[in-house]
């Protein structure tokens, strides 16, 4: 199958074709780069599950082509659940992660250690052109620390230590992060999906 991958975070695109590629899955991906250019739609959901469908259905209609997006980010506790779906903008600009991560930073920066709950959660949904659409979620539960460590990952992965490691998410392999994170599980669960599709397909 040749399946259209839309995001437009370089990172996370590089994620995204590393867990695919581990699965073995018979998909021959392209990015938005390898098609033509067509307008974004405006993540106007108000859950994950909602922007991932956006992303994947757009892409669907505008190219032809089968396509995978996900829609994740960092739920915090004290903060009732934001950044949320709001996490790639959250300090105003969209995509400044050193930005995003101080916000929060200053924004916990009282709350107690045993109150430093969080959870990275993802949808990734995958649109075909004639209107299917599947969705698969994936949740990484831990909790914040204070200062950034580590070089790896992304986004709010330096302030981040998931439930069970020492280690933040940024001082993780590649590999160890894709075998926990919550777009690894979510990822995963949407490769079965389209290993059923290829099968019935045959
Ligand atoms: P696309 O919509 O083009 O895919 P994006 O960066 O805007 O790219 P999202 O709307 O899904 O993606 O927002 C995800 C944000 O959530 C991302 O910018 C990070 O701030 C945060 N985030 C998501 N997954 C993360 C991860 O694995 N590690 C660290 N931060 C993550």
């Amino acid at each position: 199958m040749r399946a259209l991958l839309a995001t437009r975070n370089a990172k996370k695109l590089r994620e995204l074709r590393r867990i695919l590629a581990a699965t073995g899955a018979d998909v021959e991906l392209v990015g938005l780069d390898d098609v033509p250019a067509y307008p974004e739609v405006p993540e106007t959901g108000l859950t994950f599950e909602e922007n991932a469908l956006l992303k994947a259905r757009a892409g669907a209609i505008a190219t032809g082509l089968p396509t995978i997006a996900d829609d994740s980010g960092i739920t915090v506790d004290v903060l009732g659940g934001m950044p949320g779906v709001f996490s790639a903008r959250w300090a105003g600009r969209h995509g400044d992660d050193e930005a995003n991560l101080r916000l929060v930073l200053g924004q916990v920066a009282d709350v107690p250690d045993e109150h430093m709950g969080a959870e990275f959660v993802c949808a990734a949904a995958l649109a075909f052109p004639g209107g299917r659409e599947y969705v698969t979620h994936g949740r990484q539960p831990g909790r914040l620390i204070r200062e950034p460590r580590g070089e790896n990952g992304f986004g709010y992965d330096p302030i981040f230590v998931a439930v069970g490691n020492t280690r933040t998410n940024a001082e993780l392999t590649p590999e160890e992060k894709d075998a926990v994170s919550h777009r690894g599980q979510a990822m995963r669960a949407l490769v079965e999906i389209i290993g059923k599709q290829l099968e019935r397909a045959s």
